[in-house]
């Protein structure tokens, strides 16, 4: 019995280390151009590591198991009872609640530091979708809008996203970004970008919608800069500058965390009959 303990143990060990080997070379597809995907990225892996010692021991068991203690020939008899072991239902019980532990306190941490600015007061841009458009407020300089989303880099943000017509979702796939962008809803989404990008011809950073919302949807897509603290700040100055000197500042709605507008009804219809 010892001996097929230790073998199956063997089985076991070889499968296990050479999986968690095959796991850390594999290509997770949660992006890290964020803090925030970063912390999802690790969760992904984590789950794996825990997951694979589960896995190869069901395969040793039944690897091993199987051809040993097969029926032979003719042998058509019952095996010898299996009765109950203690210290074995301990152990299992005592494993499976190590685990469970260890993941509700990881998935608690890593959840809050999705849904919470890390750490100081974040930069605020409003995120407002529409058929088929993305539109971007900078409420620190004077409700700026921009059709392009340009970010500081190492710099916590706090996207408030909205939407004036249908349901929309706006997702950067490159910073492992998706929230939801509803009528009358302001939902919140916070991040910190990694590094430095901007959209590239290949797809690479930009920014999509990810909700059916009519005709353009698969063309309802933006580009997106990440650029130093600097940069940003001449940028959005500047943006500022001109949508104040052109006039549309001043023709914008005045800047309010919820941008609902009153809706514009085209006029109605002439009555043919008169
Ligand atoms: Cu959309």
């Amino acid at each position: 019995m010892r001996r097929h303990g230790l073998r199956i143990l063997a089985i076991w060990l070889v499968l296990t280390i050479i999986l968690e080997f095959l796991v850390a070379k594999l290509p997770v597809p949660s992006p890290t151009g964020s803090d925030e995907g970063l912390g999802e990225h690790q969760t992904v892996y984590m789950l794996f590591y825990v997951a694979i010692p589960f896995f190869t021991f069901i395969w040793a068991m039944l690897l091993y198991i199987l051809p040993t203690f097969r029926a032979r020939d003719a042998d058509s008899g019952d095996g010898p009872p299996v009765t109950d072991s203690t210290p074995l239902l301990l152990l299992w019980a005592g494993i499976s609640f190590v685990t469970v532990i260890f993941l509700a306190g990881w998935g608690t941490f890593t959840l809050h530091e999705i849904t919470q600015p890390d750490g100081g007061k974040p930069l605020h841009i409003q995120v407002i979708g529409q058929q088929w458009y993305w539109t971007y407020r900078y409420p620190t300089y004077g409700g700026a809008e921009s059709s392009v989303l340009v970010l500081p880099v190492h710099r916590s943000i706090e996207l408030d996203v909205t939407s004036i017509d249908v349901v929309h979702s706006l997702w950067i796939y490159s910073l492992d970004i998706k929230e939801d962008a509803v009528p009358g809803v302001v939902n919140h989404a916070f991040l910190n970008a990694t590094h430095t990008a901007r959209s590239n011809q290949y797809g690479q950073n930009w920014v999509a919608c990810n909700e059916l919302c009519g005709l353009y949807h698969g063309y309802m897509r933006s580009r997106m800069r990440i650029v130093s603290h600097a940069a940003f700040k001449r940028w959005a100055t500047a943006l500022y500058h001109r949508e104040k000197a052109n006039g549309l500042l001043k023709n914008l709605p005045k800047y309010h965390g919820e941008y609902f507008p009153p809706p514009v009804y085209p006029p109605a219809p002439q009555d043919q009959s008169t």
